[in-house]
């Protein structure tokens, strides 16, 4: 390849994107990206020093189906499967810059940007996203990033274990930081392979020891057990064999999930359920990979079986469907903290429809209805300024089409169903992490700084290693809740509440905490539970049998 002509392409590129970088809108070109924004409506503060935040969020459950075609062009692939959960996580990462862009005390005279990207739940979405973040461009040109624009600070994602491997393993390759708000898989903590990986949901080896403890707290000595067909699946459940097996527990079978759709995977899986004598399943999975064999099972209409949920189903509205309390009633799982983030209910339901093409996207899905008609009203009304008969032609939309004046309130949607902030908050923490790691960069006194010669970073042009020092060192109270955060080797604490789904009169369920575990707490005191307040499968009071 001729080398210069391939560097003059991307000089010329890197002019373009210097000038894309700051632009405070954002453009319709890319369905799966945010571009770097400053401030929640748009402006940008030009006497502040400017540096921009990675997120990525899996807002799509899947990519669209590859083409195989060979004889043109390979382009990305788009995604499908709205996800509204995962959308409130996205949009929380939003609320907190804009809550730090605000504060007067916390990076004072720094404001944070954003650019996110949607991973679809896949290694190779996550991965093209990464490189396009590291590099600065549309295209994804490794070992190329655009000398010009803010600083890129450290990458909030990237979703699953799975996808966090993949981007930890390139962002490890430059030293730079990433830090996760939902990767809970134990290899994830070899500072070897992942460097600058840190994360503030603790580490599943936790997770596997709490359900381990909790099977044998019952006397359950035969259990089945049923795992993701990815990192957080099979490493999950491996840990909570071995601890068991130890213990004398036999696994009366090991399932996998499918990770693409297979209904003959799933009916061996339901087959398998329904003819075990084991009444105790285990499941380590994300909602979105166990939806499909929960269906089946309902179809099926299996029932008493006590269910022991991971933390990635447990509070999933995408499990927790109507009709589900005969299988899934008196399940117990475990929950990360969970908190209440003043102000965050009301940003999540004043969000614009026409932001960008996810807010676009998440309107027309949560209502049904394509945004055409609105977005023509809205320019006739720029056009006449305001007119009230205009206003009057909101009320009559046509069948089909939305105004982008509709109620999110009155929707009822998992996306602003602000009860169980659990990965939520924990993205609400990442994104603080970033930004107390920034502020000890913008407030180190030269002559007194942690780097060669004590000098400091210079928060408008620093080096991705600079920052990971203040990450690694970061020690903050996390605002509203106060808990302290700070990592050891790049984890957190583990902590979780043991959760019960109990039926209600309606056949509604709800989660009711019997217990928690601490992995602070001396071995005897880890974990505790109140076993009267349990509630199991078709509304039994007694502790089910293991056969
Ligand atoms: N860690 C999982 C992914 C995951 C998740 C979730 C996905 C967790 N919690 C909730 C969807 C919803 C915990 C992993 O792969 O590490």
């Amino acid at each position: 390849m001729d080398n210069t002509g391939f560097n003059w392409k991307y000089r010329l590129l890197c002019v373009l994107c210097a000038f894309l970088h700051f632009h405070a809108s954002i453009s319709a070109e890319s369905t799966c990206k945010l571009k770097a924004k400053f401030n929640l409506n748009g402006y940008r503060n030009v006497d502040k020093k400017q540096v921009v935040v990675g997120g990525m969020f899996p807002v799509h459950r899947r990519i669209a189906s590859a083409n195989t075609n060979s004889s043109s062009v390979p382009l990305s692939l788009g995604c499908e499967g709205f996800n509204f959960r995962t959308f409130r996580w996205t949009q929380t990462m939003l609320f907190a810059i804009d809550e730090i862009n605000k504060r007067t005390d916390l990076l004072p005279d720094t404001d944070l940007g954003y650019v996110i990207y949607d991973s679809c739940f896949t290694i190779s979405k996550a991965v093209e996203g990464t490189l396009t973040y590291l590099t600065g461009q549309e295209e994804a040109v490794p070992n190329y990033r655009c000398g010009t624009g803010a600083p890129l600070a450290a990458l909030v994602g990237a979703g699953g274990s799975d996808l966090s491997i993949a981007t930890a393993r390139i962002l490890g390759l430059y030293y730079f930081p990433q830090v996760s708000y939902s990767s809970s898989c134990s290899v994830l903590d070899s500072k070897f392979q992942f460097p600058t990986f840190l994360r503030t949901i603790p580490n599943d080896v936790y997770q596997s020891e709490a359900m381990a403890r909790l099977v044998l707290h019952f006397g359950w000595t035969w259990v089945g057990t049923i795992a993701a067909d990815d990192d957080y699946g099979k490493y999950g459940i491996k840990a909570f064999k071995e601890q068991v097996e130890e213990a004398g527990v036999c696994i009366s079978f090991s399932e996998t999930l499918p990770k693409v759709s297979s209904p003959e995977d799933i009916q061996r899986i339901v087959e398998t359920v329904v003819e075990s004598t084991a009444k105790i399943i285990v499941v380590f999975s994300s909602d979105v990979d166990l939806s499909p064999l929960i269906q089946e099972l309902i179809q099926h209409n299996v029932t008493n079986r006590t269910w022991i949920a991971s933390e990635a189903w447990v509070t999933s509205a995408l499990i927790n469907q109507p009709g589900v309390s005969s299988l899934l009633g008196g399940t117990l799982g475990f929950g990360l903290k969970r908190a209440e983030i003043p102000g965050l209910q009301r940003h999540l339901l004043n969000i614009d429809p026409y932001s960008n093409p996810l807010t676009e996207e998440f309107w027309e899905t949560a209502f049904n209805c394509t945004l055409d008609y609105g977005r023509a009203l809205r320019m006739a009304k720029t056009a006449v300024g305001g007119n009230t008969s205009l206003s009057r032609a909101v009320r009559g939309v046509p069948e089909g089409l939305c105004s982008g004046q509709e109620s999110l309130g009155k929707l009822n949607n998992t996306y602003s169903d602000v009860t169980q902030l659990r990965i939520t908050y924990s993205v609400y923490k990442a994104v603080y992490t970033v930004a107390h790691a920034l502020h000890n960069m913008e407030i180190c006194e030269p002559g007194q700084g942690p780097f060669n010669n004590n000098s400091c970073a210079d928060i408008t042009k620093f080096e991705p290693w600079q920052l990971m020092y203040y990450l690694k060192n970061v020690w903050f109270h996390v605002p509203h809740t106060k808990e302290p955060l700070f990592f050891l080797d790049g984890d957190v604490d583990g902590y979780y509440d043991i959760i019960n789904w109990q039926v209600k009169g309606d056949g509604e369920i709800s989660y009711v905490t019997i217990g928690r575990f601490n992995s602070t707490a001396a071995p005897d005191a880890m974990m505790t539970i109140n076993n009267a307040s349990i509630v199991w499968n078709n509304d039994e009071l007694e502790t089910p049998r293991s056969v």
